[in-house]
């Protein structure tokens, strides 16, 4: 492996990576996703970062489960659990992946739960305002939409809501715990674009289709091949547009990446999951990427499986090529 030769259009430094491990699990009921970060830096991902691809990376050496931010009590606030733990974190999140972001470093978060995307996408598009004047695009590679609201959630698991609140579809009034999130760190729904759907609840398909959002499904992978869905995507995002991509493990189909909380059939191969990262990574307009959901205290057998899938995901979003 070598250094990227691709120039980053965003970032000050083309070597200089932020790195902020999540052991948070809060965003939904299952434990073990907090576990993550440890088994997929264990597992070689930091070293391979910094020897082979030759990344100067930044890295307080913690795996953060802030335990200190935990509310004693923390009844359901309009059907969402755990809404005081999550808002904390988020916030807290927010902060240390605006540091990065706002230095012109790449921001890479290995998580946890998806709910920390409320975090680290929060972070990046206040700093792209503030360093560059530019609103960020997000890519949502995920089996799931990630949009309900409050109230259009069934499980009220705050992992399935982190695009509404990032889009502002969902808001907290004030006092309320997810009122921190400010104008400036949101996204626009029409930057927004998902890959890899197929597990839609239909309160979202209806803001999905209300809001005009930008989605390929694997019904969409399937029709026009990976290539072609890459160039659309990134088509509609533009080539003047920094990008955050937010990949959830399970994407890929459970036949690669067994070892997650919410496995669903049908889904992306390990080549089509490292092939949106590379062409991604390829347009130089990437500044962050959040790997989240792998879980390995799920599926024993499958935890090695899917750990070293995230790595690669990881390796192909920073430049690693398979020539
Ligand atoms: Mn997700």
């Amino acid at each position: 492996m070598d250094a990227s030769t691709i120039q980053p259009k965003f970032l000050k430094n083309h070597n200089d990576l932020g790195l902020i491990a999540v052991g948070f699990s809060g965003g939904q009921c299952k434990p073990g996703v907090d576990a993550a970060p440890m088994a997929l830096i264990e597992s070689g991902l930091v070293d391979q970062l910094k020897d082979d691809l030759k990344y100067n990376i930044h890295y307080d050496g913690q795996v953060h489960a802030y335990a200190e931010l935990m509310p004693k009590e923390d009844p359901d606030h309009r059907n969402m659990k755990k809404p005081r733990a999550v808002s904390a974190v988020t916030q807290q999140l927010s902060k240390q992946v605006y540091e990065h972001a706002k230095e012109g470093r790449f921001v890479l978060t290995l998580g946890g739960d998806h709910s920390i995307a409320i975090g680290t996408i929060s972070g990046t598009a206040k700093a792209m305002r503030e360093r560059l004047g530019r609103e960020i695009a997000v890519i949502w590679v995920d089996a799931h939409a990630d949009i309900n609201t409050p109230e259009t959630s069934d499980s009220g698991n705050i992992h399935g809501m982190p695009v509404a609140f990032l889009t502002g579809l969902a808001t907290d009034k004030p006092d309320a715990p997810f009122a921190w999130l400010e104008e400036n760190q949101r996204i626009s729904a029409k930057k927004l674009v998902y890959i890899g759907l197929r597990d839609i609840d239909r309160g979202e398909k209806k803001i999905l289709r209300e809001h005009g959002i930008k989605a390929f499904s694997m019904h969409d992978v399937d029709r026009h091949g990976i290539g072609k869905v890459m160039d659309m995507a990134l088509g509609w995002i533009g080539s003047d547009t920094p990008i955050h991509l937010s990949f959830d493990i399970d994407a890929l189909d459970p036949m690669w990446a067994p070892s997650t909380g919410t496995a669903v059939r049908g889904g992306l191969t390990l080549r089509e999951g490292d092939f949106i990262a590379e062409c991604v990574h390829e347009t130089g307009s990437l500044i962050a990427l959040d790997l989240v959901e792998v879980n390995p205290s799920l599926e024993a057998h499958g935890a090695a499986e899917t750990v070293r899938a995230g790595c690669s995901i990881v390796r192909c979003a920073l430049g690693d090529t398979l020539l």
